[in-house]
Order: C-alpha cells, then structure tokens, then sequence
C-alpha cells in the first residue's frame, strides 16, 4: 500500500518537478536573473503619494492610479492591513486614507466613513506610529514637538559610544541619519485641506514605568527637545553637513539608499531640505531610480519596498538544478554569468566593525554596493557551487566563491552565529529609543543565516573548521524548547527550522542527533490534515499560531527540505509531496496569496512571489533525489 502510493506520488512529482522548471526557465530575464515582485503593504504607495505630494512633483495621473492600487487593497470592513488576511493595522490605514484624501475621495463617501470609524475606534492619529506622525507633520497635520527628538548631532558619536549610527542595523542607520536632517528642518508644506477627522484627543502613548530604559529615554526625549529650540548654532550647522555628506557618498548606482524604500525617500527629502534642488543629479537620479521599482499594470501603480533579483536568482538555480536541469544548461549559464559581474568589490558600512577583511560577497538588489548580505551571499555560493561542473570560466567562479567565503568568515558574530547585513550589530538599547517603535533596528544574529551559512560552508569542504562548530553550536543553543528554530526572515519557526536541518545534516550532524529529531518530530506534529505545511505571521505575535496556519507551497517546501534531508521519503513526506502536486497550477507554478517572508517580526512581511516557485521545485527535485 505504501510503496503503491510512494510511487503513484513519485510520478506525480516527477511530472510536477518538469513543469515547474519549464515555467521556471520561462520568466528568466533576458539578462540572465530572476526577479519576482516584492509585495507587501499599501504604506509603500501612500507614502510615494505623500513624497511627491511635499516635493510638489505629483501628478494626477500617478495619483488616479496608486489611488487606484491602494482602494483595491482595502477589504470590506474599510481597513488595510500589513499583509494577506492579517489584522487592520491603524498607521496603514491612516497613511491609505490620507492618500485617497490626496486623490480627491470624500471623507463622507463610504469607503472613506469605514475606514475613518476604524481609526477612531483605535484612539486615532494619536496611537499611530512615529513614521506616520512624520510624514503627517510634514504637512502641519502633527505637531514636529510631537515627535521624538533625533538629533543630527548623533552623527558625530564615535563608533566606541552606545547609540553612534553603527550601533544601528543599516537599514535604521540609512533611515536614521536622513530623518536628522529632516527633523532638524521642521518642514510644513499644508496639503490645502485639513485632516483634523483622524485626530480623537487621546494621549499619545509612551508610558513605560520612568525607571526602565523606556522612561529614561522619554526624559532625555524632553531635554533633547529643549535644546531644539536653542541648538548650538555651529555644531548644528557642522552636523547637517557631516549628515549630508554622509546621505550624499551612500547614494548606490541606481538612484537608491540601500535599495529599499524607507532610506531612499527620507533621502531625497532630506538632500532637498539640505538646498538640493529636485533637479540636482542626485535628486534626479534618486527619482528616475523610483521608477524602476513602480509597477504601472493597466490602471493601477504600485512601488516595491525592495527588489530581490540577486536572491531570486540563486535560489531560482538551486531550485532548477535540484529538479534536474543540467548545470551546463545555456540559461544557468546566463544567469551564471550575471552573479558574476553582480560581485561586490568594495568595503561598506560593515567594514567599521570589521575594518580588517577583504571585500567580497553579494547584495540582495541590483545595486547596493554598500550592504551586502551574508544570507545572499551564502545562497549564491550555494548556487555557483551548484552550476560550476558545467561553468567553463572555473577560475572566475571559484576566485568570486572564495572571495565571499572569506568575507562571511570575517562576519561571524563574536557569539558563533551570523546576521544579515553587520556583525556584532547587537546593542538592544537602540529598540528603547522612542523613536524606535517600528520594525526592528538591530541586526542580531539568526538561526536561518546562520543556518544558511553553516550548510554553504559544509558544502565548501568546512564542515570540520572551527567557524562551522561554532556556527553549529550558536544553532544548537538556540533551538526553541518545542525543537523548532525561529524565522527571522521567513516565516516563521517553519522557515527556521528548515533551514537549520539541511544544514546541520550537511555539516555532519548524525541524523539520530537528539535536536534532529526533535526537530522533525516537531516538523511532523505541524503537518497539516492536507498534508502541507503553513504558519500564520500571527505566529509573530501570538504564540498560538507558532507552527499553525493554511498549507502554502514555500511552507510546505521548507518542510520537506528538511525531513528530506533528515531522514529521507516517509509517510508524511509522502503525503507534503501529494500536496505539493495537487495544489500545482497547470502552467507549473502554485497560488501563494498568504505572505511567507519576513522583514521585521511582528511589523513588516514581505510576499516573494517567486517562494512559491523555487522552493517548491527544490523539494519536488531532492525528494526525486536526482531521478528527474
Ligand atoms: C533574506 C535576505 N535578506 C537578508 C534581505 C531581506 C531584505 C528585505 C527587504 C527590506 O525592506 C525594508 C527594509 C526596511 C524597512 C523599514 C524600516 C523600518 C524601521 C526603520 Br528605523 C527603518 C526602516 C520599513 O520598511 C522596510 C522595508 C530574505
């Protein structure tokens, strides 16, 4: 019976894993990469409304149809929320309601009454978050006083001083530094109509106890706010150049800050409030930059936070050649050939904390010289290992690799473990800054990078150096007590765990390793009755949904990696297979609405449109083990 259902799953998987790397292969860019669109919330479009809204560059045309985008995102209780069948979020639902205000809508019309009554019931503008009564201070709808102070004085904390720009994550440090120089200003342009409606009188939050760090903070808020109103007239003016000139050289090739949204746009405001007229070549190039992360489809517009091709890309060659394609394939040449010349070959932000090691590695985006990210990197080198049989330019390839080794090597962690973008960046007092109350602004180490990097040094020929052991204990100490891993850029304990037991497999760890099976026993209880896996970004927030939620294709996938690598075909992999077949679409690849990517636990996620796609395929690929 088994055995007749194994095989029947067998075929089935055999011609799922066909389909899915012709349809794989079909959305290849003619330059070699993959990209898929970076979806995530309805903040990313109202506030490309606002931008041009202060800089006075918006257009009609670009208002009708962002508004467009934006209206059909709000679901039928008026609210937006941050992702796929999540909660309302208030600060998204004011920033969307202040955009269709832009565009004209009604506050009486019905649309515009739901979601009004939603914010009202939730205290209002007042309870909003700190980068809401920003842009709303912007246009004198918040007062600037209102505010939690950021000096641009910070720039000049040495590096040694707690809080000094670096103790921030890079993309809070971007932020950050630009938002200085905006606040300095206290720009007020009125948009011509009034949003008092948003507003109900209720305090605005901030009453941590005044003995923890939040209160010590707030009364340091209030010093620095006095001194705002008589700064040191020649610091001051030192401080907004040493800012400028900092915004100024991190500008990347294609117009951006970092590559994503947040940096880049408080940038540009931040450069023209400094004097830079809109035409200026930073400016410019900034704007014509925007436009390359719009999606104008039909009568609708919408901006991605971020774009992924370098990721995209080394997982799409993962995922083919898992499910068969042969790595001498003239599209995994092309796309070979692209990771290439996407090397980066200078120092960044992150050589301040580690001045000592040689450039290397990848980005996430097309352009982000100043950030690569370890996870990218690992992954790529996962990839090039993948295609280099069949790659002729093997001196080229393998001098890239080793160069990015090297460069992850110089990122460890002091505590064994890898982060994203900087090591040591761990300094968890930034999270008590008032202004902090959005998203994350450290970049600690996490089990899915570290577990990414443990499984490209184990396939590198490191699995006995000491870098590995210590990675593979920073995994081992942080194994959550029900066996699973957590999710830091994936969602969620799913994500983690599925990366750690590939990678630990690779390095050597016996399968009958205790923490092993406690993480495929925990993988097994989560299966769905389906026979797929899901976990809700409830999970982020509510403990009850770690592990719970409708299967979706990548979940389902990162399961399977990891039971697949742990113990081979069985039972439940048998039936997360069947599923992965069944819920296949006919031209290869599956329906994802439901986000499965992360980009600050509890605050912001991140749909991938291509998970569903290449993990799904990898899955489909090992569980065949080489048959395709
Ligand atoms: C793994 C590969 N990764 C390690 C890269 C993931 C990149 C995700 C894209 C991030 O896009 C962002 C980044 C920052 C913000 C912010 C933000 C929040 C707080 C502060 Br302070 C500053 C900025 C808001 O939206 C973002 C989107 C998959």
């Amino acid at each position: 019976m088994a055995i007749r259902m194994a095989s029947r799953v067998e075929a089935a998987a055999r011609e799922g894993a066909r389909r899915g790397r012709e349809h794989l292969l079909g959305l290849q860019h003619e330059g070699g990469w993959w990209k898929g669109e970076l979806e995530t919330n309805a903040t990313m479009d109202a506030e490309d409304l606002l931008l041009r809204q202060f800089l006075g560059i918006r257009s009609p045309e670009e208002t009708r149809l962002a508004a467009n985008w934006i209206r059909s995102q709000q679901r039928t209780d008026g609210t937006w929320a941050n992702f796929y069948g999540g909660p309302a979020d208030l600060s998204t639902t004011i920033e969307a309601y202040v955009a269709l205000r832009l565009d004209g809508d009604d506050p009486s019309a019905s649309h515009m009454a739901s979601a009004l009554e939603y914010i009202r019931d939730q205290g209002g503008l007042e309870r909003a978050r700190v980068f809401t009564h920003m842009w709303l201070a912007l246009f004198g709808e918040w007062s600037w006083d209102q505010i939690p102070a950021l000096p641009p004085e910070i720039i000049f904390l040495p590096e040694w001083f707690p809080l000094n720009i670096y103790d921030f994550a890079c993309w809070a440090r971007q932020t950050i530094v630009a938002l200085t120089v905006v606040g300095a200003h206290r720009p007020v342009r009125p948009l011509g109509f009034r949003l008092d409606e948003l507003k109900t009188g209720a305090e605005v939050p901030g009453h941590e106890p005044l003995s923890a760090w939040g209160g010590r903070f707030r009364r340091l808020d209030h010093a620095l706010h006095l001194y705002e109103r008589h700064p040191s007239r020649r610091l001051r003016r030192l401080a907004l150049a040493r800012a400028t000139e900092w915004i100024s050289r991190r500008q990347e090739a294609d117009g951006s800050w970092g590559g994503i949204q947040p940096p880049w746009v408080y940038s540009l405001i931040a450069l023209n409030q400094m004097g830079y007229p809109l035409d200026h070549p930073l400016l410019k190039v900034g704007f014509e930059g925007l436009d390359r992360f719009t999606i104008v489809e039909g009568d609708v517009r919408r901006l991605e936070a971020c774009q992924s091709p370098v990721w995209d890309t080394a997982l799409a060659l993962i995922g083919l050649v898992d499910a068969g394609v042969s790595p001498d394939d003239p599209a995994l040449l092309r796309a070979t050939e692209w990771l290439l010349r996407e090397e980066i070959r200078v120092k960044g932000d992150w050589a301040v904390r580690r001045p000592e090691v040689p450039p290397g590695g990848w980005a996430f985006e097309f352009a982000n010289d100043n950030y690569p990210d370890i996870d990218d990197t690992a992954e790529v080198v996962l990839a090039l290992r993948r295609v280099a049989p069949g790659y002729p330019d093997k001196t080229g390839l393998e001098s890239a690799v080793d160069r990015g080794v090297r460069w992850i090597l110089g990122m460890q962690s002091s505590d064994g473990g890898w982060a994203a973008f900087d090591a040591d960046n761990t300094r968890s007092l930034c999270r008590e800054l008032p202004f902090c109350d959005f998203g994350e602004v450290i970049d600690p180490p996490s089990a899915d990078v570290t577990a990414h990097v443990v499984e490209m040094l184990a396939w590198e020929g490191g699995a006995e150096e000491r870098a590995t052991r210590r990675g593979l204990s920073w995994l081992a100490r942080n194994q959550e007590r029900d066996g699973s891993w957590f999710g830091r850029w994936g969602a969620n304990h799913v994500y983690g765990t599925g990366a750690v037991i590939p990678a630990a497999i690779a390095a050597g760890i016996p399968k009958e390793d205790p923490k092993i099976r406690a993480g495929v026993r925990w993988l097994e209880e989560h299966q769905n009755p389906d026979g797929g896996w899901g976990e809700d970004l409830r999970s982020y927030k509510d403990r009850v949904w770690i592990g719970r939620g409708s299967s979706t294709g990548s979940q389902t996938a990162w399961a399977l990696l990891a039971l697949l690598a742990a113990g081979g075909r069985s039972e439940s992999v048998e039936r997360g297979v069947a599923w992965l077949c069944q819920t296949q679409l006919p031209e290869g690849t599956w329906d994802e609405p439901l986000f499965t990517g992360t980009g600050f636990p509890g605050d912001f996620y991140i749909n991938y449109h291509l998970y569903r796609l290449v993990f799904p395929l990898s899955a489909l690929g090992r569980y065949l083990g080489g048959t395709t």
